[in-house]
């Protein structure tokens, strides 16, 4: 890492499909994105939350803020296909292996890559021959392609924060293989974990014919792209830091020893392992009389995408589960779980990881997941708390000392629910130790600073040929 950033020569536009409005962040990009814009100088473009009656082509400037904002708007039924159509229901589900949630309509299909086209013309009017472009995430994947068509040669880089799906899965998919053309108009895609690399790797040669001339550089058409692993951070020291003060903050109650307390964070997705979770707290609490009244679950899981079928149903699953355990065990003074439907402020969420005994974190399939990360970050080094992690979260990969579990076997995470119960104090502390040197290592800065080090020498190959 040199420190600068790899903020070479020019602007960076960065583009995403939301722009933070400066209301409370609730997603990981967010939450990584500020940071790296209030360090670069850069410009965020993107969709303003509230749609228009007529499609506009202008970019309207978002006062205050430490960096530039520029919006554009879509109109309702832009926003609608192309956000709650095809990216929430078509490519989110089968990125996260779960095509039978799939709902394709073709015309959502139409209005996905008409709104790329048309936010490439908008992008392509503020540019300048020196910046730098960096795209985030499946809601922009033609982009590029777009602005290449429009005669943008600039370096143009794209982070994915999702999983990449395999080949198979991409062909449940109408149209699935174009994806690969379009990864291709990038000079650097960037994703979260080594197992996205190697499912990109079978797409790209055996669906789009692409030829990889050596690892991580393929060639399709006459164009080069390079593709590698960034898996993404968070800002530790400012996490750890936030969250001892946060901590002192908390009202009284909040932690009652020797009742344990066990957290839960995410968006309510049903790609987080909810029901799953729940239900392997309820397996625990059969097994383990001995722990009833002494442990509790506070899960808090605000809406997101509210209208999108598939989040409706697995709302409705879930406050019926917790409905169900809480029945069975609770008595007047133990409730097993608390579920808070609704977003909290970063810092009582920081607060509240300090204070948790476990976190549990069992994705059934994840990008990365920040909340794994910032739960780590915010503990007290002395006597600190155990990640039950899944193996299908992108974090995996680089926390093997949490306690790693299948998140579809119920009976391994209540087993590994009475390990970090039970561990010894020297084996947590020496999980937590390992597990920060990675977390300070590899933060969101090592994250941006490498991303768009290797975007400048990507692109600079490309024109040096
Ligand atoms: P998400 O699916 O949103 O992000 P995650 O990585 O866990 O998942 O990030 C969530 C962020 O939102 C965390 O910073 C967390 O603190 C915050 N958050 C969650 N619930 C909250 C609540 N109730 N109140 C306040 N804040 C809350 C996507 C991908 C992930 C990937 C990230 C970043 O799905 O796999 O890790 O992008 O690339």
């Amino acid at each position: 890492m040199d420190g600068s950033g790899g903020l070479g020569r020019g602007r960076l536009i960065c583009l995403s499909n939301r722009i933070p409005t400066g209301a409370e962040p609730s997603g990981g990009l967010v939450v990584a994105l500020a940071d790296v814009l209030e360090r670069s100088g850069g410009i965020w473009i993107g969709a303003a939350p509230e749609t228009t009656d007529q499609p506009e082509d202008d970019l309207t400037e978002i006062e205050g803020g430490a960096f530039r904002r520029l919006a554009f708007r879509l109109t309702a039924a832009e926003q609608e296909g192309y956000y709650a159509g095809f990216s929430n229901s078509v490519l989110w589900p089968v990125f996260h292996d779960r095509a039978d949630l799939m709902e394709f309509r073709r015309e959502d299909h139409e209005t996905y890559r008409a709104v790329n086209r048309r936010i490439a013309r908008i992008v392509a009017k503020v540019l300048r021959r020196e910046d730098r472009i960096w795209i985030h995430d499946y809601h922009l994947l033609p982009l590029a392609a777009e602005l290449r068509r429009l005669g943008v040669e600039n370096p143009i880089g794209f982070f994915l924060h999702t999983p990449f799906p395999t080949a198979l899965a991409l062909q449940s998919m109408p149209q699935g293989n174009e994806i690969c053309g379009w990864l291709m108009a990038h000079d650097l895609v960037g994703l979260q974990a080594q197992r996205d690399c190697v499912h990109a790797r079978g797409a790209l040669t055996r669906l789009a014919g692409a030829e990889e001339l050596e690892e991580g550089l393929y060639a399709l058409d006459g164009r080069r792209m390079r593709l590698a692993a960034f898996p993404i951070g968070i800002d530790t020291a400012d996490f750890t830091r936030l969250a001892g003060q946060a901590f002192d903050r908390l009202p009284p109650g909040i932690v009652k020893p020797p009742r344990q307390l066990m957290i839960g964070v995410d968006r309510l997705d049903y790609s987080k392992g909810l029901p799953n979770r729940f239900r392997a707290f309820r397996h625990f609490l059969d097994l383990q009389e001995d722990w009833h009244r002494r442990v509790s679950l506070l899960q808090i899981a605000p809406p997101t995408r509210e209208g999108v079928k598939a989040y409706d149903d697995i709302r409705e699953e879930l406050e019926g589960l917790a409905g169900k355990v809480n029945g069975a065990f609770a008595d007047i003074t133990w409730t097993p779980i608390r579920y808070i439907h609704r977003p909290v402020p970063r810092e009582t969420l920081a607060g509240l990881y300090r204070a948790s005994h476990i976190a549990l974190v069992t994705p059934l399939m994840d990008g990365m997941n920040l909340v794994a990360k910032e739960f780590v970050a915010a503990q007290d080094p002395e006597d600190p708390g155990v990640l039950i992690l899944s193996r299908f979260a992108g974090a995996a990969e680089q926390m093997p000392e949490a306690l790693i579990v299948n998140p579809h076997d119920e009976g391994e995470i209540a087993a590994q629910i009475l390990t970090a119960l039970t561990m010894p104090r020297s084996e947590r502390r020496r999980r937590h130790a390992a597990l920060m040197e990675g977390l300070g290592a590899q933060d969101v800065h090592w994250w941006s600073d490498a991303f768009l080090t290797a975007l400048t020498g990507a692109s600079a190959a490309r024109v040096g040929r």
